[in-house]
């Protein structure tokens, strides 16, 4: 087994550092404040290729597997974990989904402007009455003519008020359940579309929520995804290969606590020393470094696995579950070294803590990933 990162891999996320903390870290502060959106800094991630990441070439993506993927949004995390967000969810949900689902006439259609970050991309599933039971929503779609009919309410919409490519997941038979489920490409602009920026969030400020609308919303026939009622299938595998990525994003979050506490450590003198010589922060450092570490490989396991073609969701579950958990202590325990001065809104550590809580909630809560987990070795046991 080889845990190192070869040459291309390397190189990769030397480069995406590099940038980040040139380009994203220096206004982080300002952006997190403002709930700005960073559309400059988006197209710089375009100029860089990193919205085409793992897209094939041939649809204007820069290639490259799951496993660079997830290298590139750690290092965005480490020093903006919004700009980090506002890519994936473009780029692991909407951009891969349709590269992935969507039939040649589609992909061709959708695919290259998202790779080249000329479009933004949402993935529409969670609405407010339908979070952690994905399949129990109720915005439906109803066929007429040579259109479907959309009514209905999507909610925390990650660029839902940003995009010009939405992924929207709605049913065709309530009473199936997630057996009525159908998966639509719907285009900025189409009348009965609209959205309402959810402002207020605690973390992931320069990031855009949104809640979004379909009233009597005309989607062509052409825009279905893949056959009617096997949309639920669409989200949960578009999710399965996402959550690997939340797990980088969340690990990016703890090493970026863990590099502002190493440094913290060393200059903050108590008692005549550094609080870094004292055993007891030792001893917490050792322990965040352990837990940072052990989710990155768990999430180099899960995404190596999707790269060679293997099963992987179980492993998914558990680097999303582990390194988000792990994004929270570790984030925590950063703040607790900085004392007083981390619990001011000036302090770069009190934005990692308040970034990381939302990634043991989006993309299937840990309660979620518990509950597939246990599913997957349950089955395993009974094999
Ligand atoms: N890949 C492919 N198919 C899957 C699947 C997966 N990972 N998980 C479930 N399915 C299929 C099942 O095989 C089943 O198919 P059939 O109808 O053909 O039998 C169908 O989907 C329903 O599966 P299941 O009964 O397991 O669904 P549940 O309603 O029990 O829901 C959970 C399962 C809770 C795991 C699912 O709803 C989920 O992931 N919820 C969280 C949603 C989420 O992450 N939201 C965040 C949105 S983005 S911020």
């Amino acid at each position: 087994m080889d845990f190192t990162l070869n040459e291309e891999q390397a190189a990769l996320r030397r480069t995406v550092h590099e940038f980040a903390v040139r380009e994203l870290e220096p206004e982080a502060r300002d952006r997190d404040a403002a709930e700005a959106f960073p559309w400059d800094q988006f197209r710089k991630l375009a100029e860089l290729g990193l919205t085409g990441l793992g897209l094939p070439t041939e649809l204007g993506g820069s290639g490259g597997d799951l496993l660079q993927t997830s290298i590139a949004i750690e290092e965005l995390a480490r020093s903006d974990p919004s700009i980090s967000l506002v890519l994936l969810a473009s780029l692991s949900l909407a951009a891969a989904g349709i590269e992935r689902f969507a039939g040649e006439s589609q992909r061709q259609r959708y695919v290259p402007p998202l790779a080249r970050g000329e479009h933004i991309g949402a993935f529409c599933l969670t609405e407010p009455n339908s979070g952690s039971d994905a399949g129990s929503i109720s915005t439906t779609a109803m066929r007429h003519g040579d259109h479907y009919v959309l009514n209905g309410s999507k909610i925390f919409i990650t660029n839902g008020d940003v995009a010009d490519t939405f992924l929207v997941f709605a049913t065709q038979d309530r009473k199936k359940r997630s057996r009525g489920i159908s998966a639509f490409i719907v285009e900025k602009g189409t009348p009965g579309l609209s959205a309402t920026k959810q402002v207020g969030k605690m973390g992931m400020r320069a990031s855009s929520t949104a809640e979004v609308f379909f009233e009597d919303c005309q989607v062509p026939l052409d825009n279905l995804v893949g056959e009617e009622e096997k949309g639920f299938g669409v989200a949960m595998q578009i999710l399965d290969a996402s959550r690997p990525i939340i797990g980088a994003q969340a690990v990016g979050i703890a090493q970026g606590a863990l590099d502002l506490a190493l440094r913290y450590v060393q200059q903050r003198q108590q008692f005549g020393h550094p609080i870094g010589d004292f055993q007891g922060v030792q001893w917490m450092l050792a322990d965040m470094a352990t837990r940072v570490d052990a989710s990155r490989l768990l999430v180099y396991r899960a995404a190596n696995l999707k790269d060679n073609g293997l099963p992987f969701a179980k492993e998914a579950s558990m680097a999303k579950l582990f390194a988000s958990e792990t994004a929270m202590s570790v984030a925590s325990a950063a703040l607790q070294l900085h004392g007083g001065y981390g619990y001011f809104k000036d302090s770069a550590v009190e934005r990692f803590f308040r970034d990381a809580k939302v990634t043991e909630i989006y993309e299937g809560t840990s309660q979620v990933q518990r509950q597939v987990i246990a599913r997957h070795i349950l089955t395993e046991a009974r094999l």
